[in-house]
């Protein structure tokens, strides 16, 4: 960051106060990732990563920018970030896990909405993300309630675009889907001031779609076997979560790379936890960094976390766009809208895909339980967790439920109903 603090302080970031979270931040991973036993050496790049993660990425963004390609921050995983990467931009979730930004948020939002949304808007007023200060523009959509009204208050501290993300999957729906997928493109061409080519678009979806391949590699070796499990939860947790930052090329061969080691140590046996570990799924909103709670409470109770179901996990990662005989813009279209619309998300109805696939992936893991996580004050999530766990104890599956946000405070208390969960299973 040191490094750096000139840049900072030319995309507006507020470098005192940004030096002070960052330091926390890191405090926080030392403590709670670099202190972990018998970690896989492929994480020494994402611990580098994490000491740059608001330094020099910032410094490769912006030189992109320099060159006029496209800087895109997003809070959702509807946003195609395969067009930005085409045209050779980046495209980057924005800091929204933290709770000290919440206090600075509230005095325009209300207080009763969900911790995401508000620590990503106080980030925003206090100027310390600098991957927001970076953004040309942010992507928002119309999922949830308290997310499509904040864009209109957002849009006051930075230039904001809105996707019109539909909550059905009618014909009617998808097609004017597809239409939103068009003019995000045209969106972009006007930051690049040029044209956007069907070569350069379907050179993102590989990139992208190589990216996801790396992630569910991962995936696989980390959850899919019964009694070896070669990285922690929270590492690959961590992972998931700088999917979303850093440069994807990078990011797959760094993936690809662990994940040979990984294969490794299923080969000679190497698991990071004992035999007979509690093996739990993870469903529900989306973990952002620095949130981990939940993943702390839990590899500390002595279980360990096999996946995460949510935005940041599986549902990120699980589709790939099919561009097989792909010939025009259109049809790039269509099979983008194609592969964004297999998104369970719960601002759907009905969303019945979602509890399906969860037993299946609990089945195919060989799960020992579930942990239904949702933030405070997300309706969707929540609301649906009801549908969720009836179809589980239909099935015997032991399932808990937490709805948390961002404060320290009930992070006892979750410990507490996670080692009673544990004991029951
Ligand atoms: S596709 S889950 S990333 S909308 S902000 S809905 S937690 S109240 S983030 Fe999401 Fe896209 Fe769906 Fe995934 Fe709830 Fe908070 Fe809303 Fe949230």
């Amino acid at each position: 960051v040191e490094l750096h603090k000139e840049l900072l302080s030319s995309i507006g970031v507020d470098v005192e106060r940004h030096a002070k979270m960052m330091g926390m931040g890191l405090a926080g991973y030392q403590a709670g990732f670099m202190s972990q036993q018998n970690r896989p050496k492929g994480m020494a790049y994402f611990d580098w990563f994490m000491s740059e993660i608001q330094a020099e990425r910032i410094a490769e963004i912006n030189a992109l920018k320099a060159q006029k390609k496209p800087a895109v921050g997003t809070f959702c995983i509807f946003v195609p970030e395969e067009i930005v990467v085409g045209a050779g931009g980046a495209c980057f979730g924005l800091c929204g896990g933290a709770n000290p930004p919440i206090a600075d948020a509230e005095t325009e939002l209300p207080r009763n909405i969900c911790p995401l949304i508000k620590s990503a808007y106080g980030f925003k007023l206090q100027h310390t993300c600098a991957y927001t200060q970076s953004a040309d523009f942010i992507y928002g959509e119309t999922t949830c309630e308290a997310k499509k009204k904040t864009w209109e208050l957002l849009g006051k501290h930075h230039p904001v675009h809105v996707m019109n993300i539909p909550h059905m999957k009618r014909e009617r729906d998808l097609k004017m889907w597809q239409e939103e997928i068009k003019e995000f493109k045209e969106h972009i061409e006007e930051v690049t001031e040029k044209k956007l080519s069907l070569a350069e678009m379907l050179n993102g979806v590989k990139l992208i779609n190589a990216k996801r391949d790396a992630m569910k590699r991962l995936d696989t070796l980390r959850g899919m076997h019964p009694d070896i499990m070669p990285i922690s939860g929270k590492d690959a947790l961590f992972i998931s979560q700088m999917s979303f930052l850093d440069d994807p090329k990078r990011f797959t061969g760094k993936v690809n790379e662990l994940c040979d080691e990984l294969d490794e140590r299923i080969k000679n046996r190497v698991s990071v936890f004992p035999e007979n570990t509690p093996r739990i799924m993870v469903l529900g909103t989306p973990i952002a960094p620095p949130n981990w709670k939940l993943h702390t409470a839990v590899e500390g109770s002595g279980a360990c976390i096999i996946n995460e179901e949510g935005c940041i996990g599986h549902r990120y990662f699980k589709d790939n766009v099919d561009i097989e005989g792909v010939q025009s813009e259109d049809e790039l279209y269509a099979r983008l809208m194609q592969r964004y619309s297999k998104i369970d998300c719960a601002c759907f109805t009905p969303n019945t895909g979602r509890t399906d696939k969860i037993v299946q992936m609990y089945k195919d893991r060989k799960a020992d339980g579930v942990i239904y996580y949702t933030l405070s004050f997300c309706h969707t999530y929540n609301v649906e967790s009801h549908l969720v766990t009836e179809a589980l104890a239909k099935e015997g599956i032991p399932c808990l439920v937490i709805e948390s946000d961002y404060s320290p405070e009930d992070a006892g208390q979750i410990k507490t109903r996670v080692e009673a969960f544990l004991e029951s299973i």
